[in-house]
């Protein structure tokens, strides 16, 4: 998420790196490339401006604190402004205590309406409240079928009639057919449009008005940058929202639209859609979005996720050997069994500091959990021993762990050498300062090694030849560095 944009941006707070003391010159000539980079992320122009002004104004006035370098000093007026400019939000749907609430979804066409009613669904289903659905999309007979499908699969009861109707009866239908019915929150999935246009606005007026929601939620395609603004900009006049949620915040949206609608339109971003998928939608928070573009990791958001899942201590005894320089195949299992509970890999890395940058080149990953069980597999039939001093597994040994985890003895071979490529990383890497660390796992990255299971350079016999590196990808690396070096004494 959003990568251009924290590489733009943090190469653009690197000016204030080393700059001994902050004039109101250097600090205008220092922003001028933040601005630059909001603009690359099509951010609006206006907003983009303001952000930028308000920064300099609070930069100048703003004396600068012994504890503090100038370059922390300016991280944190643009961290704090970066919420300002997408907050306060408040997630409360605003649903009645006793009755029924009915929750309005409008936007444009393929934006994620139907999607998104099915997440909603499953949210207020999870906090135990019992949704309903309605199809008032008639404007494609495919869409009602659509949400039919979604509600099915979630248990959710969906109301829907031909295609032919009047969206505003299919909506006052649905509310009573819920009543009926025993639900408690209502959830209007409506047609959209290519485009902003008068017919459908009278239309969502219409039902505005006769069925009266608690919530309108505008829904926006987080990748159509400005022009998603400009319409929430539209749909807010004709309607009045309450919120917005955005989506496809997975994909390479750029961040424009995520970062100017609020500031534009004065309406928050309440949640989010990371992902197809009906569990795909998280709520909102400014301020892990603006340590997540800072670069700086989500590590709240990793913490809550690990909350759930980590065995804590393990993590720790994982994390202390690898500081010790130690990496055993316990550690490494344990790693392999941490991203397998959170989930797919890349979606991890882009919580850690620094990661970020290298997800462009980690590419598919998505055979990675079969091959993470068969790891599994072979380390589990392991003894604990053997675990600890792999050096010491034999052929024998190596015969009794394939037959103990159904695989042939050439991938115990293979994970061994895998294992033992990465524990001399690992262990290299331990006496290293920060930045050759993360120079090292970019690297690591970009041979493949984070593909569990993939042959790393220099590892495996099952192939005819070892793989290094190939020459050109090395250069390639080398002119990257390079260049970025040369980027940054400009600066
Ligand atoms: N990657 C990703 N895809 C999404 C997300 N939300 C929706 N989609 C996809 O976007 C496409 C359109 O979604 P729909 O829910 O059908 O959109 P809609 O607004 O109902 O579209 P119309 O009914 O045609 O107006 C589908 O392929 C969805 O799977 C998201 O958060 N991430
Ligand atoms: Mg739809």
């Amino acid at each position: 998420m959003f990568e251009g944009i924290t590489s733009s941006l943090t190469g653009a707070l690197s000016f204030f790196r080393g700059s001994g003391k902050l004039t109101e010159a250097s600090i205008r000539e220092g922003l001028k490339a933040v601005r630059q980079a909001l603009l690359e992320a099509d951010v609006n122009y206006d907003v983009a401006q303001e952000f930028v002004d308000k920064i300099t104004e609070e930069a100048i006035g703003q004396k600068v604190l012994e504890s503090l370098s100038p370059q922390e000093m300016i991280l944190g007026i643009v961290y704090q402004e970066l919420i300002n400019l997408m907050g306060p939000v408040d997630h409360e749907l605003k649903l009645r205590r006793d009755g029924i609430s009915i929750i309005m979804l409008c936007g444009l066409q393929g934006s994620g309406k139907t999607t998104t009613a099915g997440k909603l669904a499953r949210m207020l289903k999870e906090q135990g409240k019992k949704p309903f659905l309605v199809a008032a999309d008639l404007q494609r007979p495919a869409a009602i079928e659509q949400l039919k499908t979604i509600g099915a699969q979630l248990e959710v009861p969906v109301h829907a009639e031909a295609p032919n109707g009047n969206p505003v009866t299919v909506c006052q239908n649905g509310v009573k057919a819920a009543k009926a019915a025993g639900a408690n929150v209502v959830i209007l999935d409506t047609a959209g449009r290519l485009h902003v246009d008068p017919e459908l606005m009278e239309e969502l007026r219409n039902i505005d008005r006769k069925v009266e929601p608690q919530q309108i939620l505008f829904v926006c395609d987080a990748m159509t940058g400005q022009d998603a603004v400009n319409s929430a900009r539209a749909f807010n006049e004709a309607l009045e929202l309450d919120g917005i949620i955005m989506t496809k915040l997975d994909g390479d949206a750029r961040g424009g639209a995520a970062l100017s609608v609020k500031q534009v339109t004065g309406v928050p971003i309440k949640f989010m859609g990371v992902g197809e998928q009906l569990d795909k939608l998280e709520p909102f928070h400014p301020e892990r979005m603006a340590s997540r573009i800072l670069g700086g990791g989500d590590m709240q958001t990793l913490a809550e996720k690990a909350q759930r899942v980590f065995d804590q201590d393990s993590m720790a005894k994982a994390q202390e050997e690898l500081m010790r320089g130690k990496f055993t195949l316990n550690s490494f299992l344990d790693a392999m069994k941490q991203i397998k509970k959170l989930g797919n890999f890349k979606s991890i890395l882009q919580y850690i500091p620094g990661m970020s940058g290298m997800l462009g080149q980690l590419g598919d990953l998505s055979g990675a959990d079969k091959d993470i069980t068969r790891i599994e597999g072979i380390i589990s039939s392991m003894t604990a021993e053997e675990r600890q001093n792999p050096e010491n597994i034999d052929i024998s040994r190596r015969r009794r762990i394939a037959r103990g985890s159904g695989v042939e003895a050439a991938e115990v071979n293979r994970l061994l050498k895998d294992f033992g490529s990465m524990a001399k990383m690992m262990q290299g890497m331990a006496g290293m300062d920060k930045m050759s660390q993360a120079k090292q796992m970019q690297m690591m990255a970009s041979s493949g090694m984070f593909q569990p299971g993939a042959e790393m350079p220099g590892a495996g016999k099952t192939r005819s030849k070892p793989k290094p590196m190939d020459a050109d990808k090395k250069k390639k690396l080398k002119k990257e560095a390079e260049k970025q070096k040369k980027k940054n004494r400009k600066r």
